[in-house]
């Protein structure tokens, strides 16, 4: 997924396309940059600002136009009129969501859009909007209208509306008993968003939100939704805010865990469920996980030796590795193949009272029977694949468990297979309690 930003360079890297950068990467998107200034500042003070020349602006969108499919675009700083009318005539034609975050002055007091300049932000850059996101202060200047008892968001809103974006969100409108409200008006309806206000300066808030709608909508939700998940995902930027500097704090995005921290912090909460240890087979346990499209067990992540019963414990005998399981891995791979989604599994051992509450939760069952094995398949030694792929021709639709009940000495076994080890938790809980 490539997202354009369209916006000043913020050195600090707390605010504008850096920040921009930083989080997109973080959601695994491709960020593709337009710069329209240069400013100088830091987590204190705000320096000076250098508009780019409008050729320099044009050529970094067309160099990006003629190459890329660009599924959304955020607009923050522009600075100019001049730099206003080259956005305007690359973008008007698009029909991708574009997000405008019209910002007017930093935290700390920079001006970043020239005063003499507001009348052509609102002729050439609100028209673009999908969704415009001025805070108060901004929809204020924009509209030309102070919300007061006379004049409600509502008039100022559909002043923006009318300039031309489609949607407006005026956030930060109400505070109160530490809550906090945007404003919202779509094409035929309008509603406010609360949330818990946080008390925290912060520097980058603004471009966090509005990237994070530009986000959301490109992964196709609707206006609400994306208003919605930005103002949860700011939220905690917020919370997690890092004083990076010495001035205030830069919001912060938690970085998704690593695959290996995943399944890690899974097995040890796997350990430590009460009474796991009679689910623990003879054979031992072993709990892995993938990356998308495993292809060989040299892709799936597991144990190098097994989570084993010690009396009423369970620990954990052997390190992380690529490779570490041969077996769990490869009825992974099976079911992957059929399933993609589907990239951690867990053996456990096959009791009929676990199988009796398998059956009364919701969860997706099938079985194999390893008697059933055909002579070839027994020669080649690929009993596991044969069986998950039997379990999976069993069942109408995509199995959380596959269990067999053994075979002349071969213990039986159940299989919990889910997108990732903590939704295998979540099946476990299920059977365990
Ligand atoms: O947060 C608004 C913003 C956007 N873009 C740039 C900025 C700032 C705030 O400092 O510097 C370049």
């Amino acid at each position: 997924m490539n997202i354009l930003s369209i916006g000043g360079s913020d050195p600090s890297s707390g605010a504008g396309i850096q920040s921009d950068i930083t989080m997109f990467s973080k959601l695994n998107v491709h960020t593709l940059t337009a710069i329209t200034a240069i400013t100088s500042q830091n987590t204190s003070s705000f320096g000076i600002v250098e508009p780019v020349s409008p050729k320099i602006l044009k050529k970094q969108l067309e160099s990006l136009f003629s190459d890329f499919k660009i599924d959304g675009i955020k607009i923050g700083m522009v600075y100019n009129a001049k730099l206003m009318k080259v956005i305007y005539q690359q973008l008007k034609k698009l029909k991708i969501p574009i997000v405008v975050d019209p910002v007017i002055k930093s935290t700390t007091g920079g001006k970043l859009l020239e005063f003499k300049s507001v009348k052509d932000f609102q002729k050439y850059i609100i028209p673009l909007a999908t969704v415009l996101t001025p805070n108060k202060f901004e929809a204020e200047i924009l509209s030309k209208i102070k919300i007061s008892s006379k004049n409600t968001p509502e008039t100022v809103a559909k002043t923006l509306q009318k300039m031309g974006a489609k949607n407006v969100v005026i956030t930060g409108i109400e505070e109160n008993n530490n809550k906090v409200s945007d404003f919202v008006l779509e094409k035929n309806s309008m509603y406010m968003i609360s949330d818990e206000k946080i008390s925290k300066i912060n520097h980058g808030s603004g471009c966090t939100y509005s990237a994070a709608i530009v986000y959301s909508l490109v992964n196709k939700k609707n206006i609400k939704e994306s208003l919605y998940f930005a103002k949860k995902f700011t939220h905690n930027s917020i919370k997690n805010a890092k004083k990076f500097g010495r001035g205030i704090p830069i919001t912060n995005i938690e970085n998704k865990k690593s695959i290996e921290e995943e399944l890690s912090s899974a097995i040890t909460k796997f350990t430590k469920i009460n009474g796991i240890y009679k689910n623990i087979p003879e054979c031992q346990t072993n709990f892995v996980f993938s990356k998308q499209k495993p292809k060989s067990t040299k892709d799936v992540l597991g144990i190098s030796g097994r989570i084993v019963r010690a009396g009423k414990n369970v620990i954990v005998a052997g390190n992380l590795e690529y490779g570490g399981s041969k077996h769990v891995a490869t009825a992974l791979l099976a079911m992957n193949k059929k399933y993609p989604q589907i990239c951690s599994a867990i053996n456990l051992k096959y009791q009929n009272e676990a199988i009796s509450k398998i059956k009364k939760s919701k969860l997706v069952v099938s079985n194999y029977d390893r008697n059933k094995e055909p002579q070839d398949v027994k020669n080649k030694g690929s009993t596991i694949k044969w069986g998950i792929n039997s379990a999976i021709k069993n069942s109408k639709s995509c199995p959380d468990i596959i269990y067999h009940k053994g075979d002349f000495g071969k213990e039986p076994m159940i299989i919990v297979f889910g997108n990732t080890p903590k939704n295998i938790l979540k099946k476990i809980s299920k059977i365990t309690r």
